[in-house]
């Protein structure tokens, strides 16, 4: 019976392989309940109309006139930018460019750290993916478009139901001139822990592939000894390699010199021999102050010589003051966020970049108008996830104190308050600069940060001074996370552990000081390939759901039973996704190029004796009607 399905499915004769063929090919193996896309879409919706999403209970709702985003329309044909060099000349011509440059360069987080950092990474591809084509179209002298990795892997698959690598695919096809961009944890990709050198280079080489045009690559405790295997990836891929230093601490404050001017000079020396195309400064805390810019930015420029590319946070609310300090310094590149999705949390506001550098020797060149369009967009595709947003309404000068990354600040903020720690925040905020110090001052960047929330959270729910943390005569159950990075499986921080601490977690066992990734036994791919089909009845693997697997083999699998019950979820809008429809509400959900359903919700029945709830749909026209558990 399979063999007949497979030669009689349409895809499979006219090899329209536009979209992802996992969302055609589900119903090839469900042999005994065979159910077309349209009707697992309805079966969602009525789902959801019933029961509600398990993500948005609770939380605010956008106001019932929020209307649905309509993207601007492309009013002329993309004009040559970045990716067209790239392809053309390749990545070290890329970089001879940037150097060249008069104006600043920009890049536009929005799609990536800027929803990461104020929606917790919940932006669904359908709201990037119908804006994209403006972008191509009317901001052809942006340097990228940072669109991919970070956060953004994990959460498409675990709580948007959605495949990451289709989101990237469709972004690249809509932005034909523009670089995409993505963010790498070096050995850690984009996950938590260390992967198995063969799985980073697979990941590295599959996103190159599917759309990745810039690799910006860190470590979490800056060691470029962590990072060689992923650079070495980007390079082989003739991709751009942003070798990234991470910026922490301050380099004018004399109590903090483990963090001077020499430090990141060695760094950039470090990643520049490693092969990086360009210096990338990733300020994930928002530390970094204008005059310390300045002296950084310069310094850097001169003494390493690669073009420099500024990423930071707004944080403080000073931030937009240390773009311009680095642009006078003569900045290559820097990262910005369109306006409705900007400050706070986020990166600067991009449209104000632009008008302040306007009629100077580094003006950008980028369209006001395309951009204050574009934002409008942004801005009602925010008021949607109002379900997502943090709270944190003020700019935050706390952020000296604990130094925590921009999206980790609002993310430990919520889970503060599910512990019931909502009122001792300052005390939380103070734990993370004590644990932070206790690991004798590290750079605090995804993994690392989230060992020292961790801490610090439990230092603050258990009422344990830094004190009492490090006197042996006080027992102490550590966080796994804790006991993880003292073994040394994160890698090893700039002049090593604190002895103390370390041997207290580890009671004894012996730490690594090698690099953690070279002890990993290597993957046999093909074996897990042929392994994780016959676990999904002989779906074919490809690349992509092969590196989703290898990354977060758990989460991809309820990614890939729930697509099997729910089908191409991700066509349906933002609102529907979330909360339903209402009776009388009509949307459209396009599953294919140019196949749209078009869907009406007429009523929602009684709940019946067994628990179940009739509802009943229009689909093209044709009365359907679901039957839902009532869960609620
Ligand atoms: C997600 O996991 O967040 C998205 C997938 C949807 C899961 C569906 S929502 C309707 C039903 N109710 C639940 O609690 N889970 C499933
Ligand atoms: C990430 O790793 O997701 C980050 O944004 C770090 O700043
Ligand atoms: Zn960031």
């Amino acid at each position: 019976e399979f063999v007949i399905n497979l030669l009689k499915h349409p895809t499979f004769l006219d090899y329209s392989y536009t979209t992802k063929f996992i969302d055609t090919t589900p119903e090839l193996f469900a042999f005994k309940k065979r159910r077309d896309r349209a009707t697992k879409i309805l079966t969602y919706i009525a789902d959801i109309t019933v029961n509600g999403h398990p993500e948005t209970a609770g939380r605010p709702k956008p106001p019932a006139e929020v209307r649905a985003p309509k993207a601007p329309t492309p009013r002329v044909e993309p004009a040559m930018g970045t990716r067209n060099l790239l392809e053309q000349k390749g990545p070290q011509a890329v970089a001879d460019w940037m150097r060249a440059q008069k104006k600043v360069l920009l890049t536009d987080t929005t799609m990536r750290d800027g929803h990461q950092s104020l929606l917790a990474t919940r932006m669904r591809s359908i709201d990037m993916i119908k804006v994209a084509p403006a972008y191509a179209a009317h901001l052809p002298q942006l340097f990228s478009v940072e669109c991919w990795g970070g956060a953004t892997f994990d959460v498409a698959y675990r709580f948007l139901q959605e495949c990451p690598w289709q989101r990237l695919r469709d972004l690249r096809a809509a932005m034909p001139n523009l670089m995409t961009q993505m963010l790498l944890r070096g050995a850690n990709g984009v996950g938590y822990t260390t992967y198995p050198d063969n799985v980073v280079r697979a990941f590295v080489a599959r996103a190159a592939e599917t759309g990745v045009d810039v690799f910006r690559v860190f470590d979490s405790l800056n060691w470029v000894e962590n990072m060689r295997v992923a650079m070495d990836a980007v390079l082989e891929a003739n991709k751009v390699c942003e070798g990234t230093v991470c910026y922490t601490g301050d380099i004018l404050d004399p109590a903090r010199a483990k963090y001077d001017l020499k430090y990141y000079v060695a760094r950039a020396q470090e990643l520049k021999s490693a092969g990086a195309h360009i210096l990338g400064l990733k300020d994930m805390a928002g530390l970094l102050k204008p005059a310390a810019a300045k002296l950084l930015v310069k310094t850097l420029r001169t003494e390493v010589g690669l073009p420099v590319h500024f990423h930071t946070h707004d944080t403080s609310g000073a931030a937009a003051a240390t773009i311009l300090a680095a642009c006078d310094a003569g900045v290559d590149a820097v990262d910005a966020a369109m306006d409705a999705f900007s400050g706070g949390t986020s990166q600067p506001c991009l449209g104000s970049v632009v008008e302040a550098l306007r009629h100077t020797d580094r003006d950008t060149g980028l369209d006001i108008a395309a951009i204050r369009e574009i934002s409008n967009y942004w801005e009602h595709v925010r008021a949607q996830y109002a379900a997502f947003e943090s709270g944190i309404p003020a700019p935050a000068s706390e952020v000296y104190l604990h130094e925590m990354p921009g999206g980790q600040f609002t993310n430990l903020k919520a889970q503060a308050r599910s512990l019931g720690l909502e009122e001792r925040w300052p005390e939380v905020a103070q734990a993370y600069a004590d644990a932070n110090q206790m690991f004798g001052d590290i750079v605090k960047v995804t993994p690392s940060s989230k060992v020292v929330g961790d801490m610090a959270l439990m230092m603050v729910a258990q009422g344990l001074s830094r004190g009492q943390v490090e006197d042996p005569a006080v027992d102490v159950a550590f966080p796994d996370s804790v006991v993880d990075m003292m073994k040394g499986n994160l890698g090893q921080p700039h002049g090593g552990w604190p002895k103390g601490i370390q041997s207290k977690v580890l009671k004894g066992e012996t730490p690594l000081t090698t690099r953690p990734g070279a002890d990993v036994a290597a993957v046999e791919l093909e074996a897990v390939r042929a392994k994780l089909s016959k676990d999904l009845n002989g779906f074919t693997v490809d690349d992509e759901d092969l590196n989703g697997y290898l990354m977060y083999p758990k989460v991809f699998l309820d990614y890939m039973g729930r697509h099997r019950q729910y089908g191409p979820v991700r066509t349906l809008p933002t609102r529907t996704f979330f909360y339903g429809m209402a009776p009388g509400e009509e949307i459209t959900s396009e599953i294919d190029p140019g196949k749209t359903l078009e869907i009406r919700l007429q009523a929602v029945g009684e709940t019946t004796d067994d628990g179940e709830v009739k509802v009943f749909f229009e689909l093209n026209g044709q009365p359907r009607v679901i039957r839902v558990p009532n869960r609620a």
